[in-house]
């Protein structure tokens, strides 16, 4: 028994997902050569499974495999109207990225998958499938890219043609064939294929200068994972960071593919209850009952409080407000010491500015 690929588009359309693709399993060799290319230079996979072999090989993970269902979420939205009123005073915002807007998109995509696994069994009742989204033991990327849904950018973002590079992937293993594949008309992936030739925009504005090269991100520099990063943050970073307390999304700001895009369909991350420029005081003074009522089921939480409210402190400092000193005293005698240090240095920073 197979299913067909339209089926499989419809009813993944129905549980949510406008992007679909599916790819034959086998041993990705040109994937392998890459990736020990990568490790051969020096670099490392941030947070995420080390093991290559396993990352080439689907069958490692699910023996029986016969395709890899890729499916994306796209999520450039509108920003929320902000519902927070001015209540007097100064209010100190801080800045999310796009990845933290509305519904944590791990939850979106498991809840997703969860029915589209039950609607496939209505249509092949001995289906067994394994989904994953980020922590996966295969590669997402490589996966959207294997599917031929659009192509990679300069800025190490996959691009695809309607959506831009403002799209999540995940992907489902499954035991059965998927018939009649149609894949995206090369003229379209060829859209993304020719996005970048001479532009360099993301290279020359990212604020980290995390992005060595086309294609080569140093994630170690790279502010999105500064500001996941536990503990005290290094005072070179600290101005680096701007306003931004959860993710960057410089690089694809700047990128002119992205300029003219289609709002994503996928109303779960049209952002309502966080404003993608929370309040930092706020954000500062939330118990961990209020951080897990406020923040909780948004991407941004996934690190906890703590690494926001440092990331906080420092904004505070960014800011250049003297105006927030009162708020940040407190902080001087955190039993943190990562809070102690980011409220150290913005007071000094602060005050500096107080005395000018
Ligand atoms: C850890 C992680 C990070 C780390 C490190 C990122 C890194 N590039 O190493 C940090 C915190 C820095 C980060 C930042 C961001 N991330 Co991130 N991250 C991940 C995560 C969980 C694991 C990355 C990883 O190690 N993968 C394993 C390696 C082997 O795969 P890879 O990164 O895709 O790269 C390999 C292949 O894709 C291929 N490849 C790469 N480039 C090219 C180019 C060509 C031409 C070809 C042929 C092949 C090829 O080779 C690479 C190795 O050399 C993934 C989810 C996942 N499981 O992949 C999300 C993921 C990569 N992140 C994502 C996002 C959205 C972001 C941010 C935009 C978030 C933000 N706004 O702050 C930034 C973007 C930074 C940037 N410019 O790339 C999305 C990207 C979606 C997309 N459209 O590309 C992913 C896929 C999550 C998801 N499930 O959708 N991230």
């Amino acid at each position: 028994m197979s299913i067909s690929f339209e089926k499989l588009k419809v009813e993944a359309q129905i549980q949510g997902f406008p992007i679909v693709g599916v790819v034959k399993p086998q041993y990705f060799m040109d994937l392998k050569e890459r990736l020990d290319r990568f490790v051969n230079e020096g670099y490392h996979f941030a947070f995420n499974n080390q093991d290559i072999e396993e990352k080439c090989n689907p069958f490692k993970t699910m023996e029986n495999c016969k395709s890899i269902i890729v499916l994306g979420l796209p999520y450039f939205v509108e920003p929320l109207q902000d519902t927070n009123k001015n209540t007097g005073g100064v209010i100190f915002r801080g800045e999310l990225a796009r990845t933290a807007w509305g519904e944590d998109y791990h939850r979106v995509f498991h809840r997703n998958m969860k029915n589209l696994g039950l609607s496939l069994e209505k249509l092949c009742s001995n289906i067994a499938y394994q989904s994953y989204v980020d922590t996966g033991p295969l590669v997402d990327r490589y996966l959207a890219a294997k599917a031929n849904l659009g192509s990679y950018g300069y800025n190490n973002l996959f691009y695809h043609p309607k959506y831009g590079s403002f799209v999540f992937y995940g992907y489902m293993l499954i035991n059965q064939e998927v018939e009649g594949l149609k894949y995206l008309k090369p003229e379209i992936v060829s859209k993304t294929l020719s996005l970048c030739k001479d532009c360099k925009l993301c290279i020359k504005s990212c604020p980290g200068e995390a992005i060595e090269s086309p294609y080569r991100l140093n994630a170690t520099r790279c502010i999105s994972g500064i500001l996941q990063s536990k503990g005290i943050m290094p005072d070179e970073n600290k101005t680096r960071i701007g306003n931004r307390i959860y993710g960057c999304d410089e690089c694809q700001n700047v990128c002119p593919y992205n300029a003219e895009l289609e709002y994503s369909p996928v109303s779960s991350f049209i952002p309502t209850t966080l404003p993608e420029n929370p309040d930092l005081i706020k954000l500062l003074n939330l118990t961990n009952k209020e951080f897990k009522e406020i923040y909780g089921n948004n991407a941004s939480a996934w690190r906890g409080a703590r690494v926001l409210k440092r990331n906080a402190l420092i904004v505070l400092g960014n800011l250049e407000d003297p105006e927030a000193i009162p708020y940040i005293r407190p902080f001087l005698k955190d039993e943190r010491d990562d809070l102690r240090d980011a409220a150290q240095w913005t007071l000094s920073k602060l005050e500096n500015i107080d005395k000018k």
